[in-house]
């Protein structure tokens, strides 16, 4: 469809300004808002390959960053539902050391939108942050966002701070990101995996029932 190729070249482009009206022109043509966003995730796709040929600079990445953003916010009330009764509270946040936080946030959307309660502590989250973060709010589960290889060993570290704080059976760990796999997982003794957005969604109401 013509609008969402619109939506991926314009989030490449990193038009901030442009992106809100492409995208409420899809919804306003009947497109799925999780179409609209896989538009945008293509675009974001494209900007992530040439960023590791070193074809794009971190300005223009954050441009793109920017547009991504701008765009969410049209449709992040109509992937949630703000009427849902919560079904349990998720701690979120990007781990130690790491900065990004787009994924995170649309995990964090699509978790709203199933009726979870979120309480979003950020980015370059270290480990204790965590732990105090679910203790204060009884948190059921805590969701950790990692982009880097070089912030996926921040990990075993939560892990490690739950179970010294004597908490580590009172929440279900879950995690994600781009280089992170259910062998990783498994691996570091996390309760859950998932791969996108929607998956940490489905797997979250999972394991609040
Ligand atoms: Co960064 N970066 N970056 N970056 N960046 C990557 C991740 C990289 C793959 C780019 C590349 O080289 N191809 C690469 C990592 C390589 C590696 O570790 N193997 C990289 C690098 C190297 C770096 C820097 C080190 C670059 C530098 O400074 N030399 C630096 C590190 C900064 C830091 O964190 N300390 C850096 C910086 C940046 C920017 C600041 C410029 C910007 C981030 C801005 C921001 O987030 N506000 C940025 C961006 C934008 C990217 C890419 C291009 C896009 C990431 C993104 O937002 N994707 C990325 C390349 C890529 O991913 N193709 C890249 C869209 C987003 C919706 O997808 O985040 O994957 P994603 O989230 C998905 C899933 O992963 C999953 O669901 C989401 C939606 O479906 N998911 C979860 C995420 N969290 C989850 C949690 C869950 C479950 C699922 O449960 C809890």
């Amino acid at each position: 469809m013509e609008i969402l190729k619109k939506i991926s070249e314009t989030l490449y482009d990193g038009d901030e300004y442009a992106m809100p009206g492409l995208v409420q022109e899809a919804i306003d043509a009947d497109i799925s808002p999780q179409e609209v966003l896989d538009a945008m995730m293509a675009g974001m796709a494209i900007v992530g390959e040439e960023f590791s040929r070193d074809e794009l600079y971190i300005p223009e990445v954050l441009c793109s960053c920017h547009a991504m953003m701008e765009g969410s916010k049209i449709l992040k009330p109509l992937l949630t539902d703000r009427d849902a009764k919560s079904l349990g509270t998720v701690i979120l946040g990007s781990v130690q050391g790491d900065m990004h936080d787009i994924g995170k946030n649309l995990v964090g959307m699509l978790l709203e939108g199933r009726g979870l309660k979120v309480i979003d502590i950020g980015i370059d989250v270290p480990a204790e942050k965590f732990v105090e973060a679910a203790i204060a709010n009884k948190a059921d589960i805590v969701a950790c966002s990692a982009l880097l290889t070089t912030t996926m060993p921040e990990v075993p570290q939560i892990i490690k701070a739950f179970e010294e704080a004597g908490t580590r059976d009172q929440v279900k760990i879950m995690i994600g990101g781009a280089p992170i796999t259910q062998e990783f997982c498994d691996r570091t003794g996390c309760d859950a995996y998932a791969k996108d957005a929607g998956g940490a969604a489905a797997l979250a109401v999972k394991l609040c029932q």
